[in-house]
């Protein structure tokens, strides 16, 4: 069987579409690679912003962590902002339990518990959010004629941690 002429026309047709798009792309590989590039550039950009903001918060936690004195238990506020603390306090035994959290002088929040058998529970917790100035301080007192129980078991906590500076 003879290809008709209509059949080697096609052919040719086929092979002249085949080699225009090799040769005259309608993708500019160029303008196309330099857009990836300056992509690439802008995320590169955030990156080592994300690094950098990653690293101060960082440097904040540190300064935070620092800024509670274990020899007396006072926390100095490192910057102006919004802070949460939290207590819990656990009673085994006479006499009640009982402390207060004070901000700098006064009185904030108090914490107390009676012993095993005066109440069914043994432990008590309060939490209060606070706008401290730079220098502020925080600290736990015991409440007259009571104590804070202790033992191995860890069931006491006093927490807290910055929510948000605000300056
Ligand atoms: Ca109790």
């Amino acid at each position: 069987m003879k290809p008709s002429l209509s059949w080697m026309f096609m052919l040719l047709l086929v092979k002249e579409t085949i080699s225009q798009d090799f040769m005259e792309p309608s993708v500019n590989i160029l303008i196309e690679l330099k857009s990836i590039m300056g992509k690439i550039k802008v995320m590169e950009e955030k990156i080592n912003e994300l690094q950098m903001e990653n690293r101060e918060q960082n440097v904040q936690i540190e300064a935070l962590k620092v800024r509670m004195n274990t020899t007396h238990g006072i926390f100095t506020a490192p910057v102006k902002g919004v802070y949460y603390f939290n207590i819990v306090l656990f009673n085994a035994n006479p006499p009640s339990a009982g402390v207060h959290i004070i901000k700098n002088r006064a009185r904030v929040v108090s914490i107390t518990d009676n012993p095993p058998g005066e109440d069914s529970e043994d432990t008590a917790s309060n939490s209060v959010t606070l706008l401290l100035e730079k220098g502020d301080q925080i600290h736990i007192e015991l409440i007259e004629k009571r104590k804070v129980y202790t033992d191995l078991a860890g069931r006491n906590s006093f927490s807290g941690h910055l929510l948000f500076p605000t300056e």
